[in-house]
């Protein structure tokens, strides 16, 4: 029989998840958890054949020819592919799985937390009760902004955004979107289609960034676009936070120009620009859009699946390349 094949498992992943790579393959793994350098995946990989990654590691080209032609498959934990150079994989005949599908439900809902937390000043007012400083009720205290009847432009209409789409609805918020192409009328379920960002972000109550990460949108939301928002605006960023230029955001958020931010993304992560930290009109959480027990375990799985789909042949739909 063929020798089992050896991994590397840059971060680690769910008990059940880890397992189930230890039974299929000769395993080395990252025990402490840390987030690898590119010249520490290269010395740790070595003589890998599959490599594990997730989001926090830049698989760059000279991370994919110091590997080659040992390694044949990266597998990242994420539906996002932004930190692997994909024009070098393919050059190298390296395959690439992703995790799309079972994540979109998790992120929506991290979507819907954040929407209403910026809408609804949660940050303000956990901290209110909490502090201790609540001085009772109050008939014009941390007054919000309401969803029903307002504008939730979706930009990026993916398989994220379209379940975004679906649990907006139901607060009564009328939903429109950007994508680079139009939907299907199914797909789109009544949302109002804008074909260009410009457009879009014009009648935007709510800004929803659910566009998948690239260098052609890097910077999108910047100062002209968010001059165009509607006033009192609040904008959400489920994606990568390179889309948002920090400090049209950020400048917009101190002069209330834009009433709240919700932002679970961040350039440059963990190292985020501090002034978000300073803001009482921003909900921020730390890149946990997938992060569910039931989410994670799947996303391994889809992984772990796809990898023994294509080892033996077959084509695996989160197979990117
Ligand atoms: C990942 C994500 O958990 O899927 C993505 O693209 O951003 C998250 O779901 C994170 O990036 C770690 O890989």
């Amino acid at each position: 029989s063929p020798a089992i094949p050896r991994a590397y498992l840059c971060r680690r992943f769910t008990p059940a998840v880890e397992a189930a790579i230890h039974d299929r393959y000769d395993l080395r793994l990252n025990e402490d958890d840390s987030i690898l350098e590119a010249g520490q995946i290269i010395a740790n990989a070595r003589g890998a054949q599959v490599l594990f990654v997730s989001a926090t590691e830049t698989i760059s080209a000279e991370v994919l020819r110091a590997l080659s032609p040992t390694l044949k498959y990266v597998a990242t934990l994420s539906v996002g592919y932004d930190h692997i150079d994909m024009a070098a994989a393919r050059a190298l005949g390296i395959r690439i799985l992703h995790t799309p599908d079972v994540l979109s439900h998790a992120c929506a809902e991290i979507a819907i937390m954040l929407m209403l937390n910026a809408c609804r000043r949660g940050y303000e007012a956990d901290r209110m009760v909490r502090s201790g400083q609540w001085p009772g009720w109050g008939p014009t205290q941390l007054l919000g902004r309401g969803l029903t009847g307002r504008r939730l432009v979706i930009f990026g209409m993916g398989r994220i955004g379209r379940e975004i789409a679906a649990r907006a609805r139901p607060f009564g918020l009328e939903i429109h979107y950007h994508n680079r192409t139009r939907l299907s009328p199914e797909h789109e379920s009544g949302a109002v289609f804008h074909g260009t960002l410009d457009e879009a972000v014009k009648v935007a109550d709510i800004l929803m960034i659910a566009a998948p990460g690239s260098p052609e949108i890097k910077g999108a939301i910047n100062a002209s676009r968010i001059a165009l928002l509607p006033e009192n605006a609040v904008v959400v960023n489920i994606s990568r936070g390179d889309l948002v230029v920090d400090d049209a955001l950020i400048a917009a958020l101190v002069s209330r120009r834009v009433f709240a931010a919700g932002l679970d993304v961040f350039a440059n992560e963990p190292e985020i620009d501090q002034r978000y930290r300073t803001l009482d009109n921003v909900f921020l959480t730390p890149h946990i859009g997938s992060a569910t027990h039931e989410t994670r375990d799947a996303m391994g799985w889809l992984l772990i699946n796809g990898l023994d789909d294509v080892r033996h042949g077959r084509t695996p739909s989160n197979l990117l390349a």
